[in-house]
């Protein structure tokens, strides 16, 4: 990794790039995968590159599905596992969730690359099967492992595609995507859409779920039936615009 000052006003946005940059040359992370964090970046310039009070509920919410799921799973695909492979271990470890490789561009090669990365990190289970298959969804983004995606309840899936999601959804299952984009068809589309940095939100989870893991099954509840998607995405849109109009000020 090159050295970036740690004093850089946009250290953490430069750190991410030289992550991904690296995930490129390990094999994990596909070109695309440069050009779908460019347009986050963008994004987190609008948001101010900060948590909303928005997104925190929503992680908070999301934490409470993950903790009440019979079945939940998190699924990675290259951008997730180079920019939070640690993250998502240890959230997986926590909550005792698996974790299953998931690829938009497959390749065998790099879905192996991606579960050795995340081992390597400490994961206890990577799935990688893809013996199962999303109904309606064609070519090979429809291929999941039968004991984790297509099996589960809940499913985390940071930064997917919009169709996949639209298809999770109708499945009867909970996806809660992490979305840097309010107005994408992921974020429309999810039960629970968290519109911050993947990394950030993550973090946030961690702390959250630890807070909730013994939580009372009311409180967890309450807090699921509490939330609803649209009104948290209107609530980051405005949050947005609150933002850019202060630049002005
Ligand atoms: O590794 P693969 O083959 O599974 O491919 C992964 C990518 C990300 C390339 C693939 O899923 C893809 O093409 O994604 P999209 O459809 O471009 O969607 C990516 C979404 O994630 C966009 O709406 C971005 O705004 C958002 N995004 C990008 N980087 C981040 C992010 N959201 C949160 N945190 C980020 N770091």
């Amino acid at each position: 990794m090159s050295t970036i000052p740690h004093d850089h006003p946009r250290y953490a946005s430069l750190i991410a790039r030289e992550k991904l940059v690296e995930g490129i040359e390990q094999g994990i992370v596909s070109m695309h995968g440069l050009i779908a964090h460019g347009r986050g970046e963008a994004f987190d310039y609008l948001i101010g590159e900060r948590t909303t009070h928005a997104a925190l509920e929503a992680e908070r919410v999301a934490c409470a599905h993950l903790i009440r799921a019979r079945h939940p799973i998190i699924s990675v695909n290259g951008n997730a596992a180079a920019l939070a492979g640690e993250l998502l271990v240890r959230l997986s470890e926590l909550l005792a969730i698996p974790l299953e490789v998931n690829l938009f561009h497959y390749t065998e090669q790099r879905a192996e690359r991606i579960a050795s990365h995340l081992m390597r990190l400490g994961a206890r289970e990577v799935l990688t099967q893809r013996d199962a298959m999303i109904p309606h969804l064609s070519s090979e983004r429809g291929r999941v492992s039968s004991k984790g995606i297509y099996a589960a309840d809940v499913v985390l899936v940071p930064l997917e595609d919009g169709d996949r999601c639209e298809k999770l959804v109708s499945m009867g299952k909970v996806v809660i995507a992490i979305d840097l984009n309010p107005l994408s068809r992921t974020s429309r589309t999810a039960t629970i859409t968290i519109v911050d940095e993947l990394q950030r939100a993550l973090g946030n989870m961690l702390e959250l779920a630890s807070e909730l893991v013994d939580a009372p099954t009311e409180r967890l509840d309450a807090l699921i039936q509490g939330f609803d998607n649209d009104t948290n995405l209107m609530e980051s849109l405005r949050a947005i615009g609150h933002h850019i109009a202060e630049q002005f000020r």
